[in-house]
């Protein structure tokens, strides 16, 4: 129980290879955009595996927001189910590791507040709520006192 398994998508497995294996220092934006990255490490709900996921970095004071966007695709990505199951996550933010417990927001005007500093944080999430009927779930994590 609890080995790391890498993604099943190469690109991502690289970035947290490198991201992780650099300590912080190298991986840490979202290919040539300059767009800050995080890597948020999580349970694997039926294997308990660790799973280590990459999201764009968009923080409200100490919380960082997560956009279960998978770039617009009409299912929620895996992690979404693996942060409901178990809300209990390591962010690293570069150097820096947090111990932090995810919650979906589901309080609208919540949500939409959060939702409009992600945008601002990288604009694509707004083309990819156009792009799905889902609509692409907010979570907030909250630094575990
Ligand atoms: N994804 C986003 O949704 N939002 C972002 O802002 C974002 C930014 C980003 C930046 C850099 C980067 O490299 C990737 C980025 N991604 C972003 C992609 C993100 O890291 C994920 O790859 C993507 O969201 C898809 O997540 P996923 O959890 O669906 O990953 C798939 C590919 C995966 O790893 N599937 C595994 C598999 O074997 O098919 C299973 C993974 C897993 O967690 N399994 C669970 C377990 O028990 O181990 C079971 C889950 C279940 O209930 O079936």
């Amino acid at each position: 129980m609890g080995e790391y398994i890498p993604s099943t998508s190469a690109w991502v497995a690289e970035q947290v290879e490198l991201y992780e294996g650099s300590g912080g220092t190298e991986g840490v934006t979202l290919r040539d955009t300059g767009l800050p990255v995080i890597i948020v490490t999580n349970r694997g709900r039926k294997t308990g595996a660790i799973r280590k996921t990459p999201l764009m970095r968009a923080v409200d004071g100490d919380r960082y927001i997560l956009i279960a966007s998978q770039g617009g695709a009409p299912t929620h990505p895996v992690w979404y189910y693996n942060l409901k199951a178990d809300p209990h996550v390591e962010i690293r933010d570069k150097t820096e590791v947090y111990a932090m417990r995810a919650r979906e927001v589901t309080d609208s005007a919540e949500r939409q507040r959060l939702w409009d500093i992600a945008v601002a944080a990288f604009p694509p999430y707004q083309t990819y709520q156009q792009k799905t009927e889902r609509l692409i779930p907010v979570f907030v994590a909250e630094p575990v006192a």
